[in-house]
């Protein structure tokens, strides 16, 4: 691409996977700050999130999906339908693949397929602290000859190696263009939405099974005060009785602790001295209500 040094670049990249693959890691990793939450459970980012990272004078927008995954309920539509969604109008698609499950490219299989064929697709192998050389290599092969990936990198997203390449190979692809926001802004996603976003991972974090897909959580009331403190209210609603007592906890140690390590987070994001107060509720359909999705960014497919 022939730029002038000085000329401004702009764009976005979607970076699609299987769920678990890393896909909120990197993007963190790319921003330099935690913008998507991430655990060990699969299906923890529920909508499109927007992360912003600078590299010289290029603005690279990265959207972070829900994994791609087989689904099932209208909750699961929602997030893989975000995340096809991605693709549309996306300068660069960044394919990551997770290298160290079992025979990764089998996996990704039905995500390959639907990759536009004209696109600019970029194929990232994560986890490689995981694997051995010899089997990325492989595996870069066989990836490598089931679609035509305009380049591979391999990385640690998680130990920040080789992410550095990535956002210059990014930046390089990326139009002539004017930024479209801030250059210290890190996301678009509004405050009070990065807060209930905190506490659903520290629920996905900390509780078991699958009752972290039954949690909504949402940020009700914010005030700040003249000492620079906030104090934010956040409901979080589950779909049963039985869901609230885990949620809660023996004498509510539970919420205590995930208030904790919420309130912690959101110290050091916002900069600010922070007090939470968390309830809980039970709202036996929320998953099944339309206007619950558009709150969490999502598109209701019944
Ligand atoms: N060992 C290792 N673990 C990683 C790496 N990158 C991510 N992980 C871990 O993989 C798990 C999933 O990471 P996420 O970033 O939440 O994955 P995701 O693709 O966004 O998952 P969904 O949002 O559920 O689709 C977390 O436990 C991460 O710490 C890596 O490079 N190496
Ligand atoms: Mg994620």
């Amino acid at each position: 691409m022939s730029l002038h040094e000085d000329e401004k670049q702009f764009g976005s990249v979607a970076v699609l996977g299987l769920p678990n693959a890393g896909k909120s890691t990197l993007v963190n990793a790319l921003v330099g700050s935690k913008v998507s939450i991430v655990s060990p459970k699969v299906q923890t980012t529920r909508s499109r999130v927007l992360g912003i990272a600078m590299q010289g004078r290029a603005q690279v927008v990265l959207i972070d999906t829900p994994g791609v995954f087989a689904p099932k309920k209208p909750l699961e539509r929602a997030m893989v339908k975000a995340a096809y969604d991605a693709l549309d109008g996306a300068d660069i698609v960044l394919h990551l693949v997770d290298a160290s499950v079992k025979n990764p490219a089998e996996k990704n299989a039905e995500i390959i397929e639907k990759l536009p064929k004209d696109a600019f697709v970029m194929l990232v192998l994560n986890k490689v602290d995981q694997v051995k050389k010899e089997e990325l290599l492989t595996l870069s092969v066989d990836l490598n000859g089931r679609f035509d990936y305009r380049a591979t990198y391999m990385v640690s997203a998680l130990k920040g190696s080789g992410t550095a390449d990535v956002l210059k190979g990014l930046a390089q692809n990326l139009p002539a263009g004017e930024w479209a926001f801030d250059e210290d802004q890190l996301t678009d996603m509004p405050m009070r939405l990065m807060a209930a976003e905190i506490t659903r991972e520290k629920i996905f974090q900390q509780l078991h099974q699958e009752l972290p897909q039954a949690v909504m959580v949402e940020t009700e009331t914010w005030e700040q005060f003249d000492d620079g403190s906030i104090k934010i209210g956040q409901a979080i609603t589950v779909q049963r009785e039985g869901q609230k007592a885990i949620v809660l906890g023996r004498g509510g140690s539970r919420i205590k602790q995930i208030g904790q390590a919420a309130r912690l987070d959101l110290e050091e994001i916002f900069g600010l001295r922070i007090h939470l107060k968390l309830f809980v509720k039970v709202e036996e359909d929320w998953a099944g209500r339309a206007e619950n999705y558009q709150r969490i960014g999502l598109d209701f497919q019944s």
